[in-house]
This record gives structure tokens, C-alpha cells and sequence, in this order.
């Protein structure tokens, strides 16, 4: 009995080549994500085409071969490498005998099952809403009025209303309900960031395409410099394993402490709609001193990723935060690591500690730059200086005077006016 086998949706992925140049890397993306959304891809059709048919997509040669093709192989599902217009869809539907899938709705799909907290349950909806609006069917010419007959006043707006037009106003209705309640999370975040800037913590974001190796980062670094309360975060082979932002503190040897926050991954094509509604979880980047580009290394595509990792912080309007690139999982390809690149640049692996330190020390000539090295004398009468300084800031150096307690200490620019009266000249 094979009862404890997952059967997987078998489906064919379709593309339309009108000659980009990341056109097959594309297809093998579809793939994987088909894959991430429990497919099965038996088969893939392309088409070379200038530009896309208006009303098929596909020309009409290519829409029945594609119907034969899943016909003869019983497959339910088509799936599309590009968005496609509410026309297109429904011609295509009808042309194939199947359901399409766009590759919009494919992300929402996978991006609907991983979502775990509320803020990012409420982000998906609204994304898929948005999706929908237009592309409700137009199969009621019915009216409504016929069936509601002359009806209570109340409803009087309905008179005349084809079921579209009401579908589509229950459909803004609930975009906006869910909006409403974004929002109130949203506020409370952005306390919780209000706080955090206050406490003058410099923070870094983790950044860049999905399965990178951000959350293994994260987890490396918690693990290494964080307090015993700081907890992992959840980490997997699969593509958007992370869908919300986790903030970490870290402290360092040298007591120097900064915000870590992982942030969702990226890919080719993400749904406009989708990054949309991802900004208030992105608005921990946007906020970030930092930011901490992890690149999978290991794959032939790295550079592409690159690319659109970087289009799309700047389609979120996240453009002018310092950046550092990690080379990351070199682990799994012949190039030497950790290795250092210029000031802004380490090759390394995620699961190595001599790479994560070297991480840190990129990190901390970026976060700290501005800290200063002086020597301040405490008197003895002011102990609980001594103490906080011990606990905040890197002390170098401790001597002790008849008149007070002497200390070379590294510390932040805010520590130095606070405490720039015991500066001994
Ligand atoms: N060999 C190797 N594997 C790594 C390395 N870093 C991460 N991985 C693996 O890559 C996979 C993805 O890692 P994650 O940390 O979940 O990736 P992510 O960037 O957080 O992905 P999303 O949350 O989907 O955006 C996991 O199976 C990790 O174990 C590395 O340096 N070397
Ligand atoms: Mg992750």
C-alpha cells in the first residue's frame, strides 16, 4: 500500500522566449517553485515568439499542443512563467481545458501556505484580493434586480448591480477590512522600532534572495553572540522559508551590541502586489544601518539573483543604506573562504565559525565606525560609571589612580557626550 506517499499535483510549465536573457534560468526558477508548491513537473513547452498573443498568450498552434500534451498525460494544471491578463487567463483556460496557473498566482499559492504570523497571513490575503479584482469572471450578465425583486431601500444601491459589481465591491471591502487591521499591527511595530532607535542599538538587515542562506546566518551568529533568550529562527531547504522579519540582539566580545533582523527572500518576478504588501515587514530593512546582501555562491545563477535582489529594494524605495555582499554556502563550490574582498565583500559558509567571525568584523567597521578611543578618569565616587561603562562599551585598558579609575575605553559617539566630561587630557 503506498498510502504514506504525498501525491504530488502533476502539472506542465509553460514559456513564452521573446528572446530575455535570463529566459531559461527563469523556467528552471518555475520549476523549482512548482516544485515548493507540492508539483509535479512533467513536462515543458516553450514557445519562441516576438511578443505575447493579446488574446492567447501562447499563438494558437502552441495553445493545442498544449492541450494534447495534457491530455494525454492527465494533467489538470498549466503553469505560466508570466503574469498573465484576465483575458488571457480565461482564453487559455478554455483554449487548454485547463486550469491555468500564472506565475503570480503560483508565489501567492506557496507564499499562502508558508505564511505563519498574522501580519503576514494578512499580507498574502490582501495580495491575493488584489490579484483577483480584476480577473473575476464576467459570467453574470444576470441582473440582480430580477432576482432581489423591488426590494427594502436599504439595498436600493444593489438595483441594477450585475453579481460582478457586487462581487468586486465585497472584494474592495474586504481589501480595505484587512488593510484596517494591517495597520493596527504596523503600529504597534513601529513602537517597537521607535524604542529600539531610541536605544541608539545600530541594527543590520539580512537581505537577499530566497534560500541564500540568510536565516542560517542569523542562527550562526544568535547562536555565537546572542543571550540565552534569543532564539533561532527557522531555517530550511525550500524556497520562502521565511516570510516575516525576526529582530536578534547580538553582543560581541567587545561589548559592542547591534539589531540583527532576517528578512523574506526574493525572486525573479515577485508580484508587484506582493511586494506591496511586504513592505511594513521589509520596513526593518528600510530602517537598517546596514544592509547584508547573502548571495548563494554556489549557484550558476548567483549573479542574476544579485541583480534582482537589488531591483527590488530599490521597486521598495530601499536605496541609499550601505551595503556589504556575502558570498555565501562556498562550502559547496572549489573557491577558497572565508576570504575578505576589498572592505565590503566575504566569501564565506554559513555553517563555518571562522566565517561568521570574519562576517562580524565586516559588519563591525561598517556599524562602529564612528566609535572613539579615549581615556577618562572616574572618581572613585562615581562607581556606577565604571559599571555601565564595563557592561557598554570596550575597555581597553584599566589603571588604578589616587584619584580615580583610570580607563582607555572604545564606545559609541552618544556614550563619548555622556560621558566626555571625565575625558582626561
Ligand atoms: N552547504 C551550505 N548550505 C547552506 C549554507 N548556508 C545555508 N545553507 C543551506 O541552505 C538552505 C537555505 O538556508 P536558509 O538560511 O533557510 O535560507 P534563507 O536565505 O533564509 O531562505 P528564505 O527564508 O527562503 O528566504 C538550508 O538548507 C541551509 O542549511 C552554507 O554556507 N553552506
Ligand atoms: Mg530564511
Amino acid at each position: 500500500m503506498e498510502t504514506n506517499i504525498q501525491t504530488l499535483e502533476p502539472v506542465i510549465i509553460t514559456g513564452l522566449n521573446t528572446g530575455q536573457e535570463d529566459f531559461d534560468y527563469s523556467m528552471v526558477e518555475l520549476a523549482e517553485l512548482a516544485q515548493a508548491n507540492h508539483m509535479e513537473v512533467i513536462d515543458r513547452i516553450d514557445q519562441v515568439i516576438d511578443r505575447p498573443n493579446p488574446a492567447t498568450y501562447f499563438g494558437k498552434g502552441k495553445v493545442e499542443e498544449i492541450r494534447d500534451v495534457a491530455d494525454a498525460n492527465h494533467v489538470p494544471t498549466i503553469i505560466t512563467n508570466d503574469e498573465l491578463s484576465p483575458s488571457q487567463l480565461r482564453n487559455l483556460e478554455e483554449g487548454t481545458g485547463c486550469r491555468i496557473l500564472d506565475r503570480t498566482a503560483l508565489i501567492l499559492e506557496i507564499f499562502a501556505t508558508r505564511a505563519q504570523s498574522k501580519e503576514a497571513k494578512l499580507q498574502v490575503q490582501i495580495a491575493e484580493l488584489q490579484y483577483r479584482l480584476p480577473r473575476l469572471q464576467t459570467s453574470a450578465s444576470e441582473r440582480l434586480d430580477q432576482q432581489t425583486g423591488g426590494g427594502s431601500g436599504f439595498t436600493n444601491r444593489g438595483a441594477g448591480e450585475t453579481k460582478l459589481e457586487m462581487d468586486r465591491r465585497t472584494i474592495q471591502h474586504q481589501i480595505s477590512h484587512l488593510r484596517h487591521e494591517l495597520a493596527a499591527i504596523d503600529k504597534s511595530e513601529q513602537t517597537k522600532r521607535k524604542q529600539r532607535a531610541k536605544s541608539a542599538i545600530p541594527t543590520a538587515a539580512l537581505v537577499g534572495y530566497t534560500n541564500a542562506g540568510k536565516s542560517t546566518i542569523m542562527n550562526g551568529l544568535v547562536r555565537r553572540y546572542g543571550a540565552a533568550e534569543e532564539k533561532t529562527v527557522f531555517e530550511k531547504n525550500m524556497l520562502f522559508a521565511t516570510l516575516d522579519t525576526s529582530v536578534r540582539q547580538l553582543t560581541l566580545p567587545d561589548q559592542k551590541r547591534f539589531l540583527l533582523s532576517d528578512t523574506v527572500g526574493f525572486v525573479s518576478k515577485l508580484p508587484t502586489h506582493l511586494v506591496e504588501s511586504f513592505k511594513s515587514t521589509l520596513a526593518e530593512a528600510a530602517n537598517a544601518d546596514l544592509l547584508i546582501q547573502v548571495i548563494d555562491y554556489s549557484d550558476p545563477h548567483y549573479k542574476e539573483m544579485m541583480e534582482t535582489t537589488n531591483e527590488t529594494l530599490k521597486q521598495i524605495g530601499i536605496t541609499d543604506i550601505p551595503m556589504i555582499n556575502v558570498f555565501n554556502k562556498a562550502d559547496k563550490t572549489e573557491i577558497e573562504f572565508p576570504i575578505l574582498e576589498g572592505d565590503d565583500q566575504v566569501v564565506i559558509s554559513a555553517k563555518q565559525d571562522a566565517s561568521l567571525d570574519l562576517l562580524v568584523d565586516v559588519i563591525k567597521k561598517h556599524l562602529f565606525k564612528d566609535y572613539v578611543t579615549t581615556t577618562l578618569l572616574i572618581p572613585f565616587t562615581d562607581g556606577h560609571v565604571v559599571s555601565y561603562l564595563n557592561e557598554h562599551t570596550n575597555i581597553l585598558d584599566t589603571t588604578y589612580e589616587s584619584d580615580g579609575t583610570l580607563l582607555t575605553v572604545e564606545m559609541s559617539v552618544q556614550d563619548y557626550h555622556r560621558f566626555g566630561k571625565y575625558e582626561k587630557n
